[in-house]
């Protein structure tokens, strides 16, 4: 019988864990990610006859790890690979939010966005239109009242669909960083892919990005690899020494920068809308 494991992922505070007692109810179980003290949750839901394992994931700002439930959410998804990842979004917070999203996808995860507490999206007169969000970033996006269930349902159907049309794996996004932080993404990328490092399981642009943001599991594990570390480290460094003559930046700046302009640039086509007139009567 069909089991797929399903991450539930997010910011901290996104409804996560409301998501996931809604879906499991008592069918859980709780223990702990290897070697570290966060706590592991998953449970398990049956749609149409295809046992769902779900896994509620520690949550996380971003995917260059600065915590242990960080880097827990990480391994998880590199390392288990489920078949779908569920980003919990707080729709209110929808630029930061998205932010993890597009992470997830650059690392080509099987994304589906749950646009989650529309309620208070809705009770502050905001408009949101899922699907031109859907349609610009390429991912199903459902919108969702964990604290009642509501979307709940339509967001496994999405979740189980893309599931099996990816079968682990979405083509990964590719954002501009500009010209120079291309070029030594490029470099880097042709450096990795010739060595094969780690390109197994993860996009070859993925790990040069985790290169220039000095990512420290990343680079331990080029250093065990050998000499493609020295190669990548050079190219870092003198992007960064570049930067800092030019722009008086570095990488990972610049990086968080493009990040954030690609995501304000697709909500500014139509994605948000607020009700105005209902702003200026108050
Ligand atoms: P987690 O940190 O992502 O696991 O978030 P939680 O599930 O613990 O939820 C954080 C808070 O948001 C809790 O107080 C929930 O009751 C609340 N919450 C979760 N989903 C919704 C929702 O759809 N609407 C509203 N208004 N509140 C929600
Ligand atoms: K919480
Ligand atoms: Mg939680």
């Amino acid at each position: 019988n069909e089991e797929l494991t399903i991450a539930l992922a997010g910011n901290p505070n996104s409804g996560k864990t409301t998501m996931f007692n809604a879906l499991t109810g008592a069918r859980q179980h709780v223990g702990n990610y290897p070697g570290v003290t966060v706590t592991r949750k998953e449970g398990f839901h049956t749609v149409n006859g295809t046992r769902l394992r779900i896994v509620d994931l520690p949550g996380t700002y971003s995917l260059t790890p600065y915590t242990e439930e960080e880097l827990a959410a990480r391994s998880f998804i590199i390392g288990e690979k489920p078949h779908a990842v569920i980003d919990v979004v707080d729709a209110g917070t929808l630029e930061r939010s998205l932010y993890l999203a597009v992470q997830f996808m650059e690392l080509g995860a099987p994304v589906v966005i749950a646009l989650n507490m529309m309620d208070e999206v809705k009770r502050r007169k905001m408009t949101l239109d899922s699907g031109r969000l859907s349609t610009l970033l390429g991912v199903p996006v459902v919108e969702t009242v964990a604290r009642d269930g509501k979307g709940a349902q339509e967001m496994i159907a999405e979740a189980v669909q893309h599931a099996r049309a990816h079968n682990g794996h979405a083509t990964p996004l590719r954002i501009s960083y500009g010209a120079d932080v291309d070029a030594a993404l490029d470099e880097m990328e042709r450096a990795i892919v010739a060595a094969r490092f780690l390109t197994d399981r993860l996009p070859a642009r993925w790990v040069a990005l985790k290169y220039l943001e000095k990512d420290e599991e990343i680079v331990t594990r080029g250093r065990a690899a050998g000499v493609l570390s020295r190669e990548l480290e050079a190219v870092s460094d003198r992007l960064a020494e570049h930067l800092r003559a030019t722009l008086n930046t570095d990488a990972e700046s610049l990086i968080a920068d493009h990040r954030y302009g690609y995501i304000a640039s697709l909500l500014r086509q139509g994605v948000v809308r607020k009700d105005v007139t209902h702003e200026r009567l108050r």
